[in-house]
C-alpha cells in the first residue's frame, strides 16, 4: 500500500485573470447576485463575476473563505438566508446533492424566508433529476423560480472561463443570468424547461469521463508493467484518432505522477454513483459503470479522494 501525501490546499488567486474574459464584451447584470458556496469552483466563478462588474453578495460554511472576497469587493453574509434576502439571483455551488438540500431546507436555509417573491434560484452544485426537482419544488412553491445551471468541467477550466453550462427549468432566469454565464463559460446550453434534464446530461458526460479514465490507468499500467515508458505510450496515443485533450492531459498525469486535483477523485465517483442510482430506477444495466464505480470507491479507499481522478491510475498499478 503505497504512503498517501494529501495534495497541496489549492488557494485562489485573486489577481489572476482568464485570458478568455479580455475577449469577451461583458456588460454586466445590475442585479445583485448572490453565492453560496466558495470552495474552488465557486471560489473561482466569484472572482470572475467581481471582475467583470457584478455586484455580488456571498456566503460560506467556513466563513474564513470569504474574507478576500469582502476585500475584493463582495458583499458577505451570515447565512444563506441572508444572501437571499440581499441578491435577486442566487447561486449555489457546493459537493453534493446532500449539500445543495441543507442549503435550501435546512436551519437558516434559503426556504425560511417563506416567501421569495419572485427571486431566482440556480443549482450550479453537482445533483442528480430527483434532488434538483425536490429543489425546484421547494423554490417554487414559495414563490421563487428555479433553474439547475449544471458545470461541466475541471478547476483549471473554471479558471480558464471555458466552463460549459448545461441549464434547465424557468427560460426567464436563463436568461437573467446572461452576463454571469458569459463571463464563466464557453458554451451554454438551455436544454428546456423539464427540470432534472440538465442534470441527467451532466451526469452521462461525466459517466463517459469516468470510464474512460479507468480504461486509460489500465492500459497505462499494463505498460508499465511491461516496463514500457509511459512517456513513448502518450506521444504515440497522440498520433492517433483516439486521442483527445482530456486523456492525453490525464495520461501525462498519471505518467508523472501528478494527482493535482482538477476534477477531485471524491467528485468522480460521486457522480458515478448519483448515474448508477438512476440508472437503478430505470432497471439500466451498467455493468461497466458499476465496475468503474468500484475501482474509483477502492482508490478513494486508499486515500487519493482529494486527489484528482486520475490518481485512479495508482490502484491500477497494484
Ligand atoms: P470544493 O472545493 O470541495 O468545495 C465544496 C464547497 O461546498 C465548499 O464551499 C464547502 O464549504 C461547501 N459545502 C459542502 N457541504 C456543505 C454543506 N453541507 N453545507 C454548506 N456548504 C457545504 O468543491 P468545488 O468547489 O470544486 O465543487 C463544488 C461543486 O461544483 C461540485 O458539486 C462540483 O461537482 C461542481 P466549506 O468551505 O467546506 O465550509
Amino acid at each position: 500500500r503505497p504512503v498517501v501525501t494529501r495534495p497541496e490546499a489549492q488557494v485562489i488567486d485573486m489577481s489572476s485573470r482568464s485570458n478568455t474574459l479580455a475577449d469577451r464584451e461583458i456588460v454586466p447584470s445590475e442585479q445583485t447576485f448572490g453565492f453560496l458556496g466558495l470552495g474552488m469552483m465557486g471560489s473561482t466563478i466569484v472572482k470572475d463575476l467581481i471582475y467583470t462588474g457584478h455586484k455580488v453578495v456571498v456566503w460560506n460554511r467556513t466563513i474564513d473563505k470569504c474574507q478576500p472576497f469582502a476585500e475584493a469587493g463582495a458583499e458577505v453574509k451570515d447565512t444563506p438566508m441572508d444572501v437571499v434576502e440581499a441578491a435577486d439571483v442566487i447561486f449555489c455551488c457546493v459537493s453534493d446533492p446532500k449539500g445543495a438540500k441543507d442549503l435550501v431546507f435546512g436551519n437558516c436555509g434559503v426556504l425560511q424566508l417563506k416567501d421569495l417573491n419572485n427571486k431566482a434560484y440556480v443549482e450550479m452544485s453537482t445533483i442528480d433529476p430527483d434532488t434538483s426537482l425536490d429543489i425546484g419544488e421547494g423554490i417554487k412553491q414559495c414563490n421563487g423560480r428555479y433553474l439547475e445551471a449544471q458545470i461541466h468541467g475541471s478547476r483549471q477550466e473554471a479558471a480558464d472561463g471555458m466552463l460549459i453550462i448545461l441549464a434547465g427549468g424557468d427560460r426567464s432566469v436563463f436568461e437573467e443570468c446572461h452576463s454571469c454565464f458569459k463571463t464563466i463559460a464557453k458554451n451554454t446550453f438551455f436544454l428546456g424547461t423539464d427540470i432534472g434534464n440538465a442534470c441527467k446530461v451532466n451526469l452521462i458526460l461525466q459517466t463517459i469521463l469516468g470510464v474512460s479514465l479507468v480504461g486509460l490507468a489500465e492500459a497505462l499500467a499494463l505498460a508499465d508493467r511491461f516496463s514500457i515508458s509511459l512517456n513513448d505510450i502518450i506521444d504515440i496515443f497522440d498520433l492517433t484518432s483516439m486521442k483527445s485533450p482530456m486523456l492525453l492531459a490525464k495520461g501525462k498525469e498519471m505518467a508523472k505522477g501528478d494527482f493535482n486535483p482538477q476534477q477531485p477523485l471524491s467528485h468522480m465517483q460521486r457522480d458515478l454513483r448519483l448515474v448508477l442510482n438512476m440508472a437503478e430506477n430505470l432497471d439500466q444495466s451498467m455493468p461497466v459503470t458499476s465496475i468503474t464505480n468500484e475501482v474509483f470507491k477502492h482508490t478513494k479507499r486508499l486515500g487519493y479522494s482529494e486527489h484528482d481522478s486520475s490518481a485512479v491510475f495508482v490502484r491500477s498499478r497494484f
